[in-house]
């Protein structure tokens, strides 16, 4: 800057001290400070909670510097923005990631030493942030930690939900859900951003005006809602670069309501007004069905609109010619959630800003891409047009419009084949007319991203293959991963101590692939009785937990073999019981010798159900109807005990896996698109016993299949056993057992099954051994 700006920045910095300083004297006196100015406490009287917001808030400092340094930095350089569209985004507890991150970890915990604090007492004061479902919403956040930590210019975008994922409470082994209001005690990790709200448009009509000479269309709407920004910044680790994921909480518009007060009725008016906010409510707890409900619809524009307005404003401070736009803007989108962004910024250009439908079209097919999460056809998003055409009526015109042109591209590549154009077409008629959102992504997305290869093999070849067969090149995968940040450096303190060492280095924090010289020291005894000693405190740790949240005590002696992850039938909770079943009464028919012999075990469930999924939660309550009978035969002792542990989410998960020494990815095979638990278990150190399916077909190549318990069916030999076992009399007699198992009471279904005929106990063995 220069003249007067130069000299007003000049005495800005003189104010200054610098940037915060970190040595544990300025972090105590920050620290008490907010005690007693932020959280407004006396700084000689506060508890753990008190010191724990008052520590959030000092570290919130740290990383404002480093993202007010980041937005200047990438102002003045202009790159091309990287933002990410996402409804869900799993983040969990933000102060041990961020100190961690900001490379302040061991200065926090000597100040707070100092002060007469534990630094991880006070980490566990935090609330789970769960504004996501599962794998697809926790991938978010991963990416959302990586892209700061590689220094990507990006931005994160999506909705703040009053009401995270619902709180699971078990009551007689039953889910009840309760509401997860996350905001009660504040959230130090945003900032409020008043001043960067937009309106939101709804409903209405769309009228035609001239203009030049020609026609424009208005959409006059018929509400308006008001998106205010809150900004969460997301440190990179070992970089200054700290991103911003900017959520958009709905409040009442003024510009609207002007004429509602007009009437009189004052507190009908006000109560309206009110309304609005719960567009950004409450996050939809379903993960893998779509369900057509007009206020997810609208939750999916509300913040795709904000998002829009926002990068448009952001571009043209700098630049206002719309043909730069694609150098300087590339949209991802995380499955078709957010898809009405397409439609949403043809409406902008064309409508708003003016430019010709041609040199609209042009730019979105250059700055859309999306990920796709999905395996199956039944997963995919179809919003009824009439719920469209009411909620946003110039939208459906803009996607009859693309629809149009894309049936004429069609019938001169494939001539007049109607039944693939009935497939391709992005309307897809019938009793009711919809919109299929994932076809109207891959027609204008330049690329469709896969999960993982064989989630790749499965969209070419299956979900997507007409498309494919058209556009092979837009058709891509990259396999997800997870962040060794949370996963590791923050979640296993003790083996990231144990790696830095061996390896006489940290660098791996930002280079994985450095795990890799590990493999020198692999057979040295010093390592290994290491290791064995951070297992052995991670277990002890868990047990404490397992006993905290349940009242059960199980012995860190035991193998805890573990599945955790949402409740599915696909995902095969199921069978896992069913082998535990199996084990308890294999257990129960050994001679003493052999008993002995048996390694103790653990087996450890947790998840949520969606509140709707009737099975899931059938299989819970199994689980714990199996627990009841198996954690109280004193006739197996310590031999065999389950246990679910309730309200997973991802806190609990960061407590779980290190302490695991067996995990099951056991999905039926080709179903999950990639699945990332297994790469957080892998990375602690635990033994896999999975199936040939999503990721973990890539796993086997990496680390061979005699380091993993690897069973069952591949992914091409699935659809027929499914052919055969329908025909099939086992297929039928399983069943039965099953439904015995799920209708009764555990105890009942065993008598019934020891009363009625051995041979539905040896059936059941013969099924599940032939399964697993
Ligand atoms: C999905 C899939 C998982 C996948 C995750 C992230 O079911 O297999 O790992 O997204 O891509 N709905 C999901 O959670």
């Amino acid at each position: 800057e220069s003249g007067e700006g130069k000299a007003k920045a000049e005495r800005m910095f003189s104010l200054m001290d610098g940037f915060l300083k970190n040595d544990p004297i300025s972090l105590q006196k920050d620290i008490l400070d907010h005690v007693e100015y932020t959280v407004a406490r006396s700084r000689f009287s506060f508890d753990d909670f008190e010191a724990y917001q008052a520590v959030s808030h000092s570290v919130r400092d740290r990383l404002i510097e480093r993202w007010h340094d980041t937005h200047a930095y990438f102002k003045r350089k202009d790159p091309k923005r990287l933002y990410f569209f996402s409804l869900e985004f799993l983040m969990g507890r933000s102060l041990s990631n961020s100190v961690i991150n900001l490379g302040v970890r061991d200065q926090y915990a000597d100040a707070l030493n100092q002060l007469g604090f534990e630094f991880e007492v006070l980490a566990e004061q935090e609330g789970d942030a769960a504004q996501g479902n599962g794998g697809l919403a926790r991938l978010s956040a991963c990416q959302m930690d990586s892209l700061a930590t590689m220094d990507f210019p990006a931005w994160g975008y999506g909705l703040r939900y009053q009401y995270g994922l619902f709180r699971q409470v078990i009551l007689d082994g039953f889910q009840h859900e309760q509401p997860d209001y996350w905001l009660n005690f504040g959230n130090p990790w945003e900032i409020e951003r008043i001043h960067v709200s937009y309106a939101v448009k709804f409903y209405g009509t769309v009228e035609e005006q001239d203009l030049n000479g020609g026609k424009r269309k208005v959409w006059v709407p018929g509400e308006m809602v008001e998106a205010v920004a809150y900004d969460n910044p997301i440190p990179g680790y070992g970089t200054r670069n700290t991103i911003n994921l900017r959520l958009w909480a709905a409040k009442p518009s003024d510009l609207y309501d002007m004429e509602s007060y007009g009437t009189g009725d004052y507190i009908n008016a006000v109560i309206n007004r009110q309304k609005a906010e719960t567009i950004s409510s409450v996050l939809y707890p379903d993960d893998r069905s779509y369900q057509g409900k007009e206020l997810r619809l609208k939750q999916q524009y509300f913040f795709v609109s904000a998002s829009v307005q926002d990068i448009i404003r952001r571009f043209k401070d700098s630049l206002n010619d719309f043909n730069q736009f694609p150098e300087k803007v590339a949209l991802q989108l995380n499955d078709t959630h957010p898809s009405l962004a397409i439609p949403e910024v043809m409406r902008v250009l064309v409508d708003e800003e003016f430019l010709s439908w041609k040199q609209a079209w042009d730019i979105v097919c250059k700055i859309f891409s999306c990920t796709t999460h999905t395996v199956v056809p039944e997963g995919l998003e179809k919003i009824p047009v009439d719920l469209l055409g009411s909620v946003l009526p110039r939208h459906l015109q803009i996607i009859f419009d693309i629809n149009f042109s894309f049936m004429e591209e069609l019938k001169k590549h494939f001539g007049l084949d109607f039944n693939r154009l009935s497939q391709m077409s992005i309307v897809e008629e019938g009793a009711v007319k919809s919109i299929r959102m994932a076809n109207l992504s891959i027609v204008c997305c330049h690329t469709v991203n896969g999960v993982s290869r064989v989630h790749l093999d499965i969209l070419k070849t299956k979900v997507f293959k007409d498309f494919y067969e058209l556009w092979p090149q837009k058709f891509h995968y990259k396999t997800n991963g997870v962040t060794q940040r949370r996963w590791l450096v923050v979640s296993n303190p003790g083996l990231c101590g144990l790696i830095s060492k061996w390896l006489g280095t940290d660098a791996w924090i930002r280079d994985m692939d450095l795990l890799m010289g590990l493999r020198d020291h692999a057979g040295d005894a010093e390592l290994q009785q290491e290791w064995k000693m951070v297992r052995r405190i991670n277990k002890i740790r868990l047990a404490e937990f397992i006993d905290a949240m349940t009242g059960m005590m199980v012995s860190p002696d035991a193998m805890f073999d573990v599945q955790i992850k949402r409740i599915h039938e696909y995902k095969r909770q199921l069978l896992n019981i069913l082998g535990i079943i199996y084990r308890y009464d294999c257990i129960k028919n050994m001679k003493e010798s052999d008993r002995r012999k048996v390694v103790p075990r653990v087996c450890i469930i947790g998840g949520k159900a969606a509140p709707g999924y009737d099975m899931a939660k059938k299989i819970i309550k199994l689980c714990h109807a199996v627990g009841e009978t198996i954690n109280n035969d004193s006739d197996i002792d310590d031999l065999l005990k389950l246990v679910f542990i309730p309200d997973f989410n991802v806190s609990v998960a960061e407590l779980v896996i290190p302490g695991s020494d067996l995990s099951q990815h056991i999905s039926t095979a080709g179903h999950e698109a990639s699945g990332t638990g297994s790469m957080k278990f892998l990375m602690n150190g635990c033994l896999l016993l999975a199936t040939a399916d999503g990721a973990t077909i890539e796993i086997i190549e990496e680390i061979g299949e005699d380091n993993m318990f690897l069973f069952g069916a591949k992914v091409h030999e699935v659809p027929k056993l499914r052919e055969k076992a329908e025909n099939h009399r086992v297929a039928l007699q399983f069943a039965r057992v099953l439904s015995q198992i799920c209708l009764g009471w555990y105890v009942m279904a065993t008598l019934a099954m020891r009363i009625t005929s051995n041979l539905s106990v040896t059936l059941l063995k013969g099924v599940v051994t032939s399964i697993s």
